[in-house]
C-alpha cells in the first residue's frame, strides 16, 4: 500500500524495543505495539477518512480526560493527514472541576452532543468506548466507522472498517500520541498538554494499569506540554459543591471489612461518583472503593480495587447489566449507569440496598455489618 504520510520526522528515534511492560506481563505479550504497526493502522485510517467530508468524534458520556484529549487530538490528524473537518462532541457533562479546566485552560473545541445534527456527518469516530458500551450518546441508527479505546474489546466494534480497541494500554491517549507519533506531525502544544494529561489521569500518574507504551507517550510529550495550563488544570478552584459534597461522603461512608461503599444521594455531577470512589481507595486497609449517587434519574456507580487480581469491570457489569443498567471498564477500575426513572423513592431506596448487597457478596463480604466513617 502506498504511504499517505509524510516521512518520519528526521530526529524521530528509531523504534525501541517495546516488549517490556510494567504490569501484567503474561498479557502484554499478546499485543506487540511496534512504530511500523502503528504506521500502518495509521496509514489505514487515513486512507479510510479521505474519501469523507465531516468527522463527527464522540467521547463517552461525560468524559474524563482521556476521552476529550483523545477526541481532540483524533480531530487534529484527520483535518491535517486527511484533509476532514472534524468536530468533537459528548454526552452528558463535563462535571470534575479538572476536567473544566482541561477544556477551559486549553480552549479544546468540544460541544455537548445536543449541538449535533448526526446526518451531518459522514465519518462517525468513537473514542475511549465502543458501540455496545452504552455510555455513550451515538443514536442505535448510526453505527461508527472508526473506533479508538483501551478497554477491553467488545465482539461488534470490529463491525467497524477502523478498529483499533483493546489491549492492555493504559489511555487511549496513549494510542494516539502514538499515531502522532507515527505522523511526524508536530504536536500542538494544547494537544499534547490535552494528552499528557488524559494519560496522566487515567494511570494516575502512570502508577494504575500502565503499560511501557504509556510510559513512553507521557515521556515523548512531556517537552511540549504548557506547563502553566498543566498547573491550573491540575489545581484548579473548586466549587462549593464540591466541598458539600465531601462533607456528605465522609457523613455517610460505611466500612465492611476491607471494602468502603459510599452512597451520596443527590450528586451535582456524574463523574462525582469516580472521583469519591478514588479518594476513599486511600483509606488505610481498604481492598474494595464504592460510590454511588443520583443524577437526572440515574443512579452512577464508580468502583476502584487494589487488588490487581480482580476485575473491577466484569464484577460492574455482572451486578448493573443484570438490572438493566449500562456498565464498563476494566481490571482496577470501573463504572455504571442504572436509570431509575420509573421507580419511586421507596423502590430506589431498596434497589440500591440490592446492589450494595450483591457488591457486597462480589467482595466476599457477605453479611458484613458496615461502620462509619465519622
Ligand atoms: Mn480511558
Amino acid at each position: 500500500m502506498k504511504s499517505s504520510l509524510p516521512m518520519r520526522h528526521a530526529s524521530e528515534e528509531p523504534p525501541k524495543a517495546r516488549s517490556r511492560p510494567l504490569v501484567r506481563a503474561a498479557r502484554m505479550a499478546l499485543y506487540p505495539r511496534s512504530t511500523e504497526a502503528t504506521r500502518g493502522k495509521l496509514d489505514r485510517l487515513v486512507q479510510y477518512a479521505r474519501a469523507h467530508k465531516k468527522a463527527l468524534i464522540l467521547t463517552h458520556d461525560n468524559p474524563d480526560p482521556d476521552s476529550i484529549a483523545a477526541g481532540v487530538a483524533l480531530a487534529h490528524l484527520l483535518e491535517k493527514l486527511a484533509g476532514v473537518e472534524a468536530i468533537v462532541a459528548y454526552g452528558g457533562i463535563v462535571g470534575r472541576a479538572e476536567n473544566r479546566a482541561l477544556i477551559k485552560v486549553l480552549k479544546l473545541p468540544v460541544v455537548p452532543v445536543a449541538r449535533v445534527v448526526f446526518d451531518e456527518y459522514d465519518l462517525i469516530c468513537m473514542v475511549d468506548t465502543q458501540p455496545e458500551q452504552g455510555n455513550h450518546s451515538l443514536p442505535a441508527r448510526h453505527f461508527p466507522d472508526v473506533v479508538i479505546d483501551h478497554h477491553p474489546e467488545r465482539p461488534d466494534s470490529h463491525l467497524a472498517p477502523i478498529a483499533d480497541v483493546g489491549g492492555p494500554i493504559g489511555a487511549t491517549s496513549t494510542v494516539v500520541a502514538e499515531y502522532f507519533r507515527a505522523s511526524g506531525l508536530k504536536v500542538p502544544s494544547p494537544v499534547a498538554t490535552a494528552l499528557f494529561y488524559g494519560i496522566k489521569a487515567d494511570t494516575r500518574d502512570l502508577g494504575r494499569q500502565t503499560t511501557r507504551q504509556d510510559v513512553d507517550a507521557y515521556l515523548w510529550l512531556f517537552p511540549m506540554t504548557d506547563k502553566d495550563a498543566l498547573g491550573e488544570i491540575e489545581h484548579p478552584k473548586l466549587p462549593l459543591d464540591y466541598f458539600r459534597l465531601y462533607h456528605t461522603a465522609i457523613e455517610r461512608a460505611q466500612v465492611y471489612g476491607d471494602a468502603v461503599v459510599c452512597d451520596l444521594a443527590d450528586i451535582y455531577a456524574p463523574d462525582m461518583v469516580a472521583e469519591v470512589a478514588e479518594r476513599f481507595m486511600s483509606l488505610e486497609g481498604m481492598r474494595w472503593s464504592l460510590a454511588f449517587g443520583e443524577y437526572e434519574d440515574n443512579l452512577y456507580f464508580s468502583i476502584r480495587t487494589g487488588d490487581r487480581r480482580m476485575n473491577a469491570g466484569r464484577l460492574i457489569r455482572d451486578v448493573i447489566e443484570a438490572r438493566g443498567g449500562s456498565a464498563g471498564g476494566h481490571g482496577t477500575m470501573a463504572g455504571a449507569r442504572l436509570p431509575v426513572k420509573e421507580l419511586g423513592p421507596v423502590a430506589t431506596k431498596r434497589l440500591k440496598e440490592d446492589v450494595v448487597k450483591d457488591f457486597l457478596d462480589a467482595f466476599g463480604l457477605k453479611g458484613r455489618k458496615g461502620k462509619k466513617v465519622v
